[in-house]
C-alpha cells in the first residue's frame, strides 16, 4: 500500500503534478512526496548517462529570481519548447543533412521567466562536464534554443539530446564566428547564470566564501589540469586544502577512508559517479578546491569552471604511499565543485 501510493506519487513528482496531494494525511503525503522527489532526483543523477528524456530536468542556477535552484522537469520543458528554429548544424554528422528544423526552447524565455539582474554570461553545462558561455546580449537578441527536437522527431543522445543548444546561424550568419561548432553543446543539464556564489557541503554543513577565507589559505602557480577556457602553461591558482575544509566543518578523515567530491558534472566518461580522493592523498598533500585565479586572484567563473575547483599541486604526485600514483594532470580535476562527503572503508 505504501509502495502504491509512494509509486503513484512518485509519478505526480515527475510529471509535476500534485495528484498525491490528499490523501491519506496532507503531511504524510508531502513526507512521501519530498521523499520521492529526492528519490526521483538521486534517479536521474544515476541514470544520467543512459536517461530518457522523460527524466531529462534543466537546472537553472546563479542569480535567478528566486535566489533559489529553478529545476525543470521534462514536461514543463516540453511544454516549453514551442520555437521553431531553422538551421545547418555546424559540423559535419555521419548523414548528409541541410537545413535541419529544430523545435525548442528560447532562451531568451528562459531568461525572462527566471532571471534577475544584470549578469551578461550565461553557463550551458552538460552531463558529461562540458561547458559554453554565451553573452546575454546575444541570447536576447538572437533566437539561440535549447531544441529537443530535430525534422519533427525527439532528439537522440547521438544527436545530442534531449536538451541541444542549438543557433539561428543560417539566418544572422555572424553567430557563425561567434559561437561555431564547440558552442553547441549536447546534453545540457544546467544553465548558469552568471557566477554562483562560493556554497560547500560538507558534513551537513554549508560553508561560503566568509568561511573558507577564514581557512589557511594555499597558492600555487602550475599548469593546469582544467580541460576547457584556461589559459596554456602555468596559472596562479589559490584556496583551500581539502583537509582543511574538513577539519573547518568538523568532519574526521580516518586514514584509510576516502573523501568523495561532488560537483554538477563530474567526467566525459561517468557523469554521477563521484571524484573519490583516498585519505592518503588528502592528509600527505594539498589537494586544494581553487576560489581565486590569477595573478590578481580573481574570483574563478562559471566560464572557468568556478566559483569552486578541485586543483592538484605537483605535490600530489606520488604523495600516497607505496602506489605509483598519476601525474596531478591526470587527476580528476573537478570543475562545479559542490560538496565534499567522507567515506569510511
Ligand atoms: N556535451 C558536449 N557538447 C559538445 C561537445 C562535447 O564534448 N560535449 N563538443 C563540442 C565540440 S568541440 C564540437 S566540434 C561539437 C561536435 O562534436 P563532435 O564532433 O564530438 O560531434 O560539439 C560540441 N558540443
Ligand atoms: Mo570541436
Amino acid at each position: 500500500m505504501i509502495k502504491k501510493v509512494f509509486a503513484a506519487c512518485l509519478i505526480g513528482a515527475i510529471a509535476g503534478l500534485s495528484a498525491c496531494r490528499n490523501r491519506p494525511a496532507d503531511a504524510q503525503l508531502e513526507e512521501w512526496r519530498q521523499e520521492a522527489i529526492a528519490r526521483n532526483a538521486e534517479l536521474v543523477k544515476d541514470r544520467a548517462n543512459q536517461a530518457t528524456e522523460q527524466e531529462w530536468q534543466l537546472l537553472v542556477q546563479g542569480s535567478t529570481k528566486s535566489g533559489e535552484t529553478v529545476r525543470l522537469r521534462w514536461p514543463q520543458l516540453k511544454a516549453l519548447a514551442v520555437t521553431r528554429l531553422q538551421t545547418r548544424l555546424p559540423f559535419k554528422t555521419s548523414e548528409i543533412e541541410g537545413i535541419v528544423d529544430f523545435r525548442g526552447i528560447l532562451v531568451s524565455t528562459l531568461l525572462d521567466k527566471f532571471v534577475a539582474g544584470e549578469d551578461s554570461e550565461v553557463t550551458f553545462i552538460a552531463s558529461n562536464a562540458y561547458r559554453a558561455t554565451v553573452n546575454v546580449a546575444d541570447l536576447r537578441r538572437y533566437p539561440i534554443a535549447l531544441a529537443i527536437e530535430k525534422n519533427g522527431r525527439l532528439l537522440s543522445r547521438s544527436e545530442g539530446g534531449p536538451l541541444f543548444l542549438v543557433f539561428p546561424s543560417e539566418k544572422y550568419p555572424e553567430l557563425k564566428q561567434k559561437y561555431p561548432e564547440g558552442y553547441w553543446v549536447f546534453y545540457v543539464t544546467h544553465l548558469i547564470i552568471g557566477t554562483e556564489p562560493v556554497l560547500l557541503r560538507v558534513g551537513g554543513r554549508s560553508l561560503d566564501a566568509a568561511a573558507l577565507d577564514k581557512l589557511p589559505q594555499v597558492t600555487f602557480e602550475e599548469g593546469v589540469g582544467y580541460s576547457l577556457g584556461w589559459p596554456n602553461g602555468p596559472v596562479k591558482l589559490s584556496g583551500v586544502r581539502v583537509r582543511d575544509v574538513l577539519s573547518a566543518a568538523d568532519v574526521k578523515l580516518p586514514a584509510n577512508g576516502a573523501v568523495l567530491v561532488r560537483g554538477k558534472a563530474l567526467s566525459d566518461r561517468d557523469d554521477a559517479k563521484p571524484i573519490l580522493l583516498e585519505a592518503e592523498r588528502v592528509l600527505k598533500c594539498d589537494v586544494m578546491l581553487a576560489t581565486r585565479w590569477g595573478r590578481d586572484r580573481q574570483p574563478i567563473p562559471a566560464k572557468m569552471g568556478g566559483p569552486v575547483t578541485l586543483a592538484f599541486p605537483s605535490t600530489c604526485k606520488g604523495a600516497a604511499g607505496d602506489r605509483e600514483l598519476p601525474n596531478p594532470q591526470k587527476q580528476p580535476w573537478v570543475t562545479f565543485v559542490e560538496e565534499l562527503e567522507v567515506t569510511a572503508p
